[in-house]
């Protein structure tokens, strides 16, 4: 039986177990994406890391987010190996001082608001104003309100896709932590863009460093 202890670091989506092939090549490198949450306080951002990397809810009672935590995932993007490293962060306004070096290195940034709070709703914009100050401007974007077990719905769903078409921003989707829903999908998604950008950015700094030889010029009149 294989041993476990050597793939310990691996973990798929709740649900998918990863292939050989790719437990081989984890073993050696795959490409790792540093994604960061941010949201005001109490929106359920470390529900969803907690959902995502252990297919949870936390019942205990809950605990703020002193200053950052992270956890790091393996998945697989159309049968390729990546790293998901996932920054969670605190909502709260003292740690805002801190957050040049939080977004730095960053591949994407998923905004989070609770859809049932209008407050936190509300309060997106000063998150996206950190984006704008921050975030490398070709950054992958999601907007995820979560909560959607619950019956007190404040912010609509619409409201929600307003605001991802205002702000250009890709990817929307309304989630729930406690009971999973949507939340695996989002992350998939989400994923696709970061690894299409980064092979995309690859690419372009191949075509810098080893440019097309330039062709020779026509000879003859026309
Ligand atoms: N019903 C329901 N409650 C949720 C969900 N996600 C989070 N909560 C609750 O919302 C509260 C806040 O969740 P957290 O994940 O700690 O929120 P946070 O955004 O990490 O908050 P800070 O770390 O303080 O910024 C907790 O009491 C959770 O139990 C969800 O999907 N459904
Ligand atoms: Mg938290």
């Amino acid at each position: 039986m294989e041993s476990t202890n050597q793939y310990d670091s691996l973990r798929s989506y709740p649900g998918q177990s990863l292939s050989q092939a790719t437990k081989k090549k984890t073993r050696d490198s795959v490409p790792t994406y540093k994604v960061l949450m941010i949201g005001n306080v109490d929106v359920g951002k470390t529900c969803l890391l907690t959902r995502l990397c252990e297919d949870r809810f936390p019942r205990e009672k809950k605990e703020y987010t002193l200053g950052f935590d992270m956890a790091e995932k393996v998945v697989e993007i159309d049968n390729e190996p990546v790293r998901l490293q996932l920054w969670d962060t605190t909502g709260t306004e003292s740690y805002d001082s801190i957050t040049t070096q939080y977004y730095r290195g960053g591949a994407g940034i998923i905004l989070v608001y609770d859809t049932t709070s209008m407050a936190s709703f509300q309060g997106l914009i000063r998150w996206y104003n950190y984006i704008t100050i921050h975030a490398a401007p070709d950054v992958s974007l999601m907007l995820l309100g979560t909560k959607i077990d619950l019956d007190n719905k404040e912010v609509q769903t619409h409201e929600g896709k307003q605001f991802s078409e205002t702000h250009e921003i890709p990817l929307f989707f309304e989630v729930s932590a406690k009971t999973g829903q949507g939340v695996r999908q989002c992350f998939e998604a989400f994923l696709k863009d970061v690894h299409k950008k980064a092979n995309q950015r690859k690419e372009n700094e191949n075509i810098k460093l080893h440019p097309p030889p330039n062709r020779p010029a026509k000879s003859g009149c026309c």
